[in-house]
């Protein structure tokens, strides 16, 4: 038997490696890009941020526009994130003069409608930074929807809100 005959027992290992290689390479793939014939995710986040906050501040906020592009009523109420213990949904409201923030269970994004997440409204309560945020730095959100979906969001640190990330300036 020639060296370059292998083994029966080694013929089949090799064709066992090379199918669990392929088996193992094309998933990361498959996973970044939509398949083809499957539905574009419904859900789509604008003009997401954080305001940078004093780096011994225990709780942040984020702000962006959920958009359901989609034709049915989806819920979100699970958050998580690497940079942060908790994420939680509040609602800011004057009551008597009193700003207050209470928590909502859920967001409910009817289809075809757009949910705006500001300053003084609704926004995600960030608690406990794992990390100092400053100004330019990333986080990481994982929004779970009701329907099975996620969306993986990258919201930039910012000490101020730009023209692009401030809702209604309308320029007609
Ligand atoms: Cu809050």
């Amino acid at each position: 038997m020639s060296a370059n005959s292998p083994s029966r027992p080694l013929r089949r290992s090799l064709f066992l490696w090379y199918f669990l290689v392929s088996l193992l390479v094309p998933a990361p793939v498959g996973l970044m890009a939509a398949p083809t014939g499957a539905p574009a995710q419904a859900v789509e986040v604008r003009d997401a941020w954080i305001p940078e906050a004093p780096p011994v501040a225990a709780v942040l906020a984020a702000y962006m526009t959920l958009v359901n592009h989609g034709s049915r009523t989806l819920r979100l109420s699970t958050i998580t994130s690497p940079d942060f213990a908790t994420v939680e949904i509040h609602q800011t409201a004057t009551e008597g003069g009193m700003s207050r923030m209470r928590k909502l269970d859920e967001l409910v994004l009817y289809a075809g409608d757009d949910v705006h997440l500001r300053p003084g409204g609704i926004h995600l309560m960030l608690i406990k930074p794992a990390r100092p945020l400053r100004h330019g730095d990333m986080v990481r959100l994982r929004l779970q929807l009701d329907d099975g979906d996620s969306l993986e969001v990258r919201v930039p640190v910012r000490a101020d809100a730009d023209e692009a990330t401030m809702p209604h300036h309308d320029h007609h």
